[in-house]
């Protein structure tokens, strides 16, 4: 029997409740649900979950309003140094359930709701997701977010509050089509718009210097100017009385309209200046993993920096006047990738032009203040700005750049003056922050990676394999200059939301277990689970509580396709956004051999085959043409498969559409595989596989990523890891001429190409991308480990086969977790980066 989710029963202490509950003077939820409904909404009472998520949340929101005030107050007293972990992304999903939950609420607002007659997790399902980010970079945001709040960090998260996030996804015939992500129309429970709190942001205009005495001072006077309004988004800690915070800033006209023209009869042009304003913080640019070098994107940047870093040093000046050399010991800022880097030259004008710091004062203090992380390992993503655009949008932002240009080139020749005069002018000209475009002679580029680099006291990159290409190949020359500044520090997720709170029976089972429910916040707990993982009697639990979630799961697909799935079928799953490199199509080519193989097979032979179930999910950018393909390929085979009454019990394949942080919380806990088959060396870190991990999944992948590190702490043998290493892949790319596909790749290559899955002109491209054996095609190497990974399918079925071993494995890899809580990745960047020490409120 799976115990039911008990009130109390995650929670870590029962000093804890006792401390929640001393604090709220709040009145009971249902009457104040109740009320919540009449007074905000009209409503005398809660007809649909809608109407009882709205009362819900209105109301959990006052009582974490309180929380926040408490942990301002205190920090406000105590003047800790804070963190500010700045990022054009921050993917959180829903928060209702996350925050009763963090807070201990859980069990009185499930009461209330259960006398109001419904159901918490009904309720909370009406709640649509916030999805202000890609994927992994702005849920890595998330995660950091929580663990800052859990550990009682000083820290806050900045970033933008899009109108529109993440489009949503729809198929169209099997196609993806793109739908715009409204997702403030019912209004947003859980931010907090600070009335008057805004910073001018402005842009464009000219640059002069003036007289001040006998100082020459520099002005930039912008031709555009727009307000930055502030919203703050309350992040509770669990099992803490403290609650963070995620600043969002909104972009608004500075004038509510052209008087002139409004005046003129002319209402069009008077909304124009509106239209533009908004226009900065109306759209998230759906690129996963590769920037756009549009310019409303730098202007996106730019204006939640030049927010950010305003709105810090306005409160620092509040308590510490203008003693800027005490910057260092009250904030820093974590630069989430090179989106934010901007910040460099901002917090430089900002000392240097605003507060009249001189040169080298300011760039101490700056380089001081920065840290950066870099995500990416593919070349084109670091990101980088035509030197025109910037100093149209920015001009004295492109000066500062100049000018930190000049004194890093020259210092870096007086560095490397032991070399040749020829071989040093090289290295200059090769780090230079301003060089040329490689591919346009005519056009210079602003580096932001090197710019970030240059600027920042530490560089980090996101898993250990992932932080050697840093040094190794991505920033190889700077790490020579500056081998201390890089650094590693491996992702992690959040137990709360990616175990305990979507998997509450797993963690009940969990908690029974070990005697306690400690492993919440101390993850290395779950360690002791390996004594557990041969003994049957718990095996038989913890496979009972799988099968419940991939009932929840099926129910899911039932839903969404209309088909019921075979759960007694191994579930397998991969889930993440679509590109290239993430080899969704190896997935699919080896789901076509699979049923080939079982078309083949006699009725007698099928009874001993391993059924599956497969399941696809993620958006392709909308402008990425092979991704989408991709999805049409997922779609079509399935179309074929699940209809094939001789083998759709044994197989079938299903493109999970909108793939969200939600259907997220849903698909993980259902898992039994998980595949992260990245090429080895291109996928920066994953975290998805550590949710996974987390839920007893588990994992066939490359050696990639943090793949290996899981693979270390789960024990290499208990993972399926297959296919060509990080280290051969150059080699191999060069070679790509002479190498022979196997056969089997050759029949299903002639049988998509032959229409066996319909719409064979919209899939020749991607046949074509992957054959022609000449340099250069097949970048990912998909026909080099396809041989490889149909072996290491075959192995899946085997140890399936023998479901004792298969639940050692899969309690393994629970019990093998404990590293990849984001609570140890942010001790880790507060003691090694950020030096921010807890401090906590009273209760
Ligand atoms: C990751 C991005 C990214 N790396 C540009 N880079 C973007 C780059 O809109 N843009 O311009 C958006 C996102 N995202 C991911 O970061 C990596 O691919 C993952 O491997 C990694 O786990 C994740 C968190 O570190």
């Amino acid at each position: 029997v799976i115990p039911a989710r008990s009130r109390g029963a995650l929670r870590v202490s029962a000093v804890a409740e006792a401390e929640r509950t001393a604090t709220s003077s709040s009145p009971a939820p249902t009457g104040d649900i109740t009320n919540k409904l009449k007074y905000l909404f009209g409503k005398e009472a809660a007809e649909t979950p809608k109407d009882a998520y709205h009362g819900t949340a209105w109301s959990v929101r006052e009582r974490l309003i309180d929380s926040f005030d408490k942990t301002h107050e205190h920090w406000k007293k105590e003047d800790p140094k804070f963190i500010y972990y700045l990022s054009a992304e921050f993917l959180m999903g829903r928060s209702l359930t996350n925050t009763v939950y963090n807070l201990g609420l859980e069990g009185e607002y499930a009461d209330a709701l259960r006398q109001l007659g419904y159901d918490m997790e009904k309720v909370a399902d009406a709640e649509r997701d916030a999805a202000l980010g890609n994927g992994g970079l702005g849920r890595l945001a998330a995660c950091f977010l929580d663990s800052i709040a859990t550990l009682d960090l000083p820290g806050w998260g900045y970033g933008i509050r899009y109108k529109y996030g993440m489009f949503k996804q729809v198929l169209k015939n099997g196609y993806q089509a793109e739908q715009p992500d409204i997702w403030l129309t019912s209004g947003n429970p859980w931010e907090i718009r600070r009335d008057g709190l805004r910073f001018e942001v402005g842009f464009g205009g000219r640059v002069e210097r003036k007289k001040d005495g006998n100082k020459e001072v520099t002005v930039w006077t912008p031709s555009e100017k727009v307000w930055a309004q502030a919203y703050d988004n309350p992040i509770p800690g669990f099992s803490t009385p403290t609650t963070s915070n995620l600043r969002l800033w909104d972009a608004q006209p500075i004038s509510e309209f052209d008087l002139g023209a409004f005046n003129a009869g002319d209402y069009d042009r008077a909304m124009l200046d509106r239209e533009r304003a908004e226009a900065i913080s109306a759209v998230l640019y759906p690129n996963d993993s590769t920037p756009e070098g549009k310019e409303l994107r730098l202007k996106q940047q730019y204006f939640f920096v030049c927010a950010s870093l305003q709105d810090v040093l306005s409160r620092f000046k509040a308590t510490h006047g203008t003693k800027f050399e005490l910057l260092p010991d009250k904030a820093c800022f974590q630069l989430n990738d090179t989106h934010p880097t901007i910040a460099v030259a901002e917090l430089m004008r900002l000392l240097v032009d605003v507060e009249g710091l001189d040169w080298d004062a300011a760039w101490t203090i700056t380089t001081k203040c920065l840290n950066y992380t870099n995500h990416t390992v593919m070349p084109e993503a670091l990101e980088k700005w035509p030197v025109k655009v910037m100093a149209k949008m920015l001009p004295r932002h492109m000066e500062i750049i100049e000018v930190i240009n000049e004194g890093w080139t020259k210092w870096l020749g007086g560095h490397l003056k032991e070399l040749k005069a020829e071989e040093r002018a090289k290295r200059i000209s090769a780090m230079s922050i301003i060089h040329e475009n490689p591919w346009n002679k005519e056009e210079m580029l602003v580096n932001m990676a090197y710019l970030a680099v240059v600027g920042s006291s530490a560089v980090n990159g996101v898993a250990a394999i992932h932080s050697n290409i840093v040094k190794d190949e991505i920033l190889n020359d700077f790490y020579q200059i500056f081998p201390s500044k890089f650094q590693n520090k491996t992702n992690g997720v959040t137990p709360r939301r990616w175990l305990a709170w979507c998997n509450p029976e797993l963690a009940s089972l969990i908690t029974e277990t070990l005697g306690s429910n400690e492993w919440i916040n101390d993850t290395e707990k779950l360690s002791a689970l390996r004594a557990h993982a041969s003994d049957p009697t718990f095996q038989k639990k913890w496979a009972a509580v799988k099968h419940a979630k991939k009932e929840k799961l099926a129910a899911l697909i039932k839903k969404i396709h209309g088909d019921s799935v075979n759960t007694n079928a191994l579930f397998d799953i991969q889930i993440k956004r679509i590109h290239e490199y993430k080899r969704q199509y190896l997935n699919v080519l080896s789901i076509i051999w699979r049923y080939k193989q079982l078309k083949k097979m006699t009725p007698e032979q099928r009874k001993k085959a391993v059924p599956r179930v497969c399941l696809i999910g993620g958006k392709a950018a909308s402008a990425y043409d092979m991704a989408k393909r991709i999805i049409r390929l997922v779609t079509a085979v399935g179309d074929v498969i699940n209809k094939d009454p001789e083998t759709k019990d044994l197989l079938s394949l299903y493109f999970l559409p909108d793939y969200n942080v939600t259907l997220a919380e849903t698909i993980i806990p259902a898992a039994e595989l998980s595949q992260h088959i990245s090429t080895a060396g291109t996928e920066a870190s994953g975290t998805s596989n550590m949710k996974f991990q987390m839920n007893g999944c588990l994992i066939i992948g490359t050696w990639d990523g943090a793949n290996i590190e899981i693979a270390e702490e789960t024990g290499v043998d208990n993972v399926f890891v297959f296919g060509v290493r990080a280290d051969e892949i150059n080699q191999l790319r060069k070679e790509r001429k002479n190498f022979k596909t196997d056969p089997r790749w050759d029949e299903i290559m002639k049988d998509i190409e032959g229409g066996m899955f319909g719409d064979k002109d919209y899939f020749k491209p991607l046949v074509d991308s992957v054959n022609n054996m000449k340099v250069g095609n097949d970048w990912f190497l998909v026909a080099n480990d396809f041989a490889a990974y149909l072996d290491a399918q075959e192995e899946v079925d085997k140890v399936y086969k023998d479901q004792s071993e298969w639940l050692r494995r899969s309690i393994m890899y629970t019990a093998g977790s404990g590293k990849f809580s984001s609570d140890r990745t942010i001790r880790e960047y507060a003691e090694d980066i950020w030096h921010v020490k807890p401090s906590r409120p009273a209760a």
